[in-house]
């Protein structure tokens, strides 16, 4: 069969404080090991990023309560006229992101538009942890749920034949009209057997090409630093083993944690290098260290290969499995950059909603070797968990501000669908009047309790990392004057 796959456009808010969501360069990972396991069960995959291929077209989408609502990527005329010249048999689309459920669901339209017959599947975080609300639009026929690889081929084998998928494990499907849903039960155990993702069917020149000529308007996030040339990213593991409930990985790939092998993952690595001359890989495991000794090992093996690749890890590793031995290793292996969640400074925050210890003297001590190392680093910090005092925001800020640490960022506590923080939200009626799972924005508030309003959690994340920066840059100021000082009168 031919599959035509796509990633939706990005909508970003351009704030009234003046503040816009920034953008990213989103290579689509999952799509690709989607079209891989596709292409091995002997189809026909073409590959459709909306994003990348429109990145430099921003059109107006709508008037939001908290600023104005933009989308970039190929209009969409263009995406209908991609999708009847690809004639496919089975239009896929990734939801990675709440915020892009309204774009993924443009797809599906335009994809009926061209033939109503063409099954159209969903897949992502977003769908997954909503598969039913998700198939209550008429666009789209099937929801697949979680880690999709072989489920994706399975479906493909019924809609062949023209079986409806009842089997499956992990489907929305609809019956006489109604949505059914079939759980996720099973995860791939051997994650050495994947195909590794289709990288070929993409342009990856784009990505960096994109990132060269937007680098201003990037967001010091996931992909903040392309610096290296040729960029991609990959996986070494799935999953995580900690439990924050405000993480939506079970969602998509269940509770337990899985590595590839170390050969498996420099193997990758490798023939990125030589296959496509890629300088810069980034890791985009939930929790690259959540096992440290298989992260050393990584290194080890890079090391003994002598592989010449820029690493980096934006989604960080825990504070928990941080060593001075594995930063060390990490930094010769060629990893330059790193995230490091800290979350709250409140220990009562971190046991009810983060569930793994944060010692704060070993992340001062961790920083330290980091800043030694020369690594670029993020540290991530949050803050609006229902039940957070006052006072425990402002100590998280103060933590922040004492740390010897230029790039951090105070994110909003978002209940985001299939999370623990979610389920809470709504049993205690925390939401915001409007709140709409299907429609969630992440730059703004969306839990008000008697401590806090979504406008005060706002204005703090802004004015308090505003404030900090301004503080420092003028003690900076002061202290090159002083330096400057004859003093010898
Ligand atoms: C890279 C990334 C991003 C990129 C965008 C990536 C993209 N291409 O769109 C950027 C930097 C933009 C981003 C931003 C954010 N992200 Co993010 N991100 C990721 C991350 C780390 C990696 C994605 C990835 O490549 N995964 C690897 C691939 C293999 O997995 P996958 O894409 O999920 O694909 C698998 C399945 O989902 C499924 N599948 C996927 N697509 C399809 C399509 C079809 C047809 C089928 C059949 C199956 C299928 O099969 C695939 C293979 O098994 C994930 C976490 C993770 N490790 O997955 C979070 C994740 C997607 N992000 C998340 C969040 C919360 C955010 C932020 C809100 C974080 C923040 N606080 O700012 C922001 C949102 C910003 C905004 N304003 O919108 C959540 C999503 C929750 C949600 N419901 O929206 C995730 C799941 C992290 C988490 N554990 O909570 N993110
Ligand atoms: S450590 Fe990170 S990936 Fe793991 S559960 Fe917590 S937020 Fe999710």
């Amino acid at each position: 069969m031919k599959i035509l796959l796509i990633q939706p456009a990005k909508p970003i808010l351009h704030k009234q404080d003046g503040s816009r969501e920034g953008r990213q360069a989103m290579f689509p990972l999952g799509l690709l090991y989607i079209a891989a396991a596709a292409e091995r069960a002997g189809h026909v995959v073409e590959v459709l990023d909306v994003p990348t291929e429109g990145f430099a077209t921003e059109e107006f989408l709508e008037e939001l309560p908290h600023g104005t609502l933009m989308r970039i990527g190929l209009p969409m005329p263009e995406v209908g006229r991609r999708i009847a010249a690809a004639q496919p048999d089975v239009v896929g689309i990734s939801c990675l992101l709440s915020t892009s459920a309204d774009e993924a669901l443009k797809c599906a339209a335009a994809a009926k538009q061209v033939a109503p017959s063409i099954p159209v599947v969903l897949g992502g975080a977003h769908p997954s942890a909503l598969p039913a609300e998700m198939l209550g639009d008429r666009s789209v026929d099937y929801v697949v749920i979680g880690e999709g690889e072989e489920t994706f081929v399975q479906l493909l084998q019924c809609l062949g034949d023209g079986r409806v998928p009842r089997a499956l494990d992990g489907i929305g499907y609809r019956e006489q009209g109604q949505p059914v849903v079939r759980p996720k039960t099973r995860w791939i155990d051997d994650l050495d057997a994947l195909a590794w993702p289709a990288r070929h069917l993409v342009d990856l020149r784009r990505y960096v090409d994109n990132y060269y000529k937007f680098r201003a308007q990037f967001e010091y996030g996931h992909t903040r630093s392309m610096e290296w040339g040729m960029y991609t990213s990959m996986l070494a593991s799935r999953g995580c083993p900690y439990d924050c409930s405000f993480c939506a990985k079970n969602v998509v790939w269940g509770r337990r944690y899985r590595t590839r092998s170390v050969a498996s993952v420099v193997d990758e690595m490798e023939f990125l290098v030589k296959r496509h001359g890629v300088k810069e890989i980034h890791f985009e495991d939930e929790n690259w260290a959540g096992n440290p000794e298989h992260a050393k090992q990584i290194c080890r093996e890079i090391l003994r290969r002598g592989l010449d690749v820029a690493w980096a890890l934006p989604n960080g590793i825990t504070l928990h499995t941080m060593s001075e031995e594995l930063l060390r290793l990490m930094r010769q292996a060629g990893a330059y950059s790193l995230t490091l969640s800290l979350e709250s400074a409140s220990p009562r925050i971190c046991k009810r909603f983060i569930h793994k210890p944060i010692d704060k003297d070993k992340a001062v001590r961790m920083i330290g070797v980091i800043r030694e190392l020369g690594f670029e680093l993020f540290v991530g910090f949050m803050i609006g968990f229902p039940g957070e005092t006052l006072a425990e925001i402002q100590e998280t800020i103060r933590w922040a501000e004492s740390l010897d640490v230029e790039n951090f960022g105070f994110a909003i506590a978002t209940p985001l669908p299939g999370t623990q923080l979610l389920d809470l939200c709504e049993h205690e009626g925390l939401l915001v009047a409007g709140f709409d799972r299907r429609r969630l924005r992440f730059s703004v508030g969306n839990i008000q309790t008697d401590q806090f309003t979504p406008a005060l959690l706002e204005r703090l994340r802004r004015e308090e990392y505003l404030r900090i920066h301004r503080q420092r840059a003028a003690r900076d100021a002061c202290d090159a004057a002083t330096t400057c000082l004859p003093t010898t009168p």
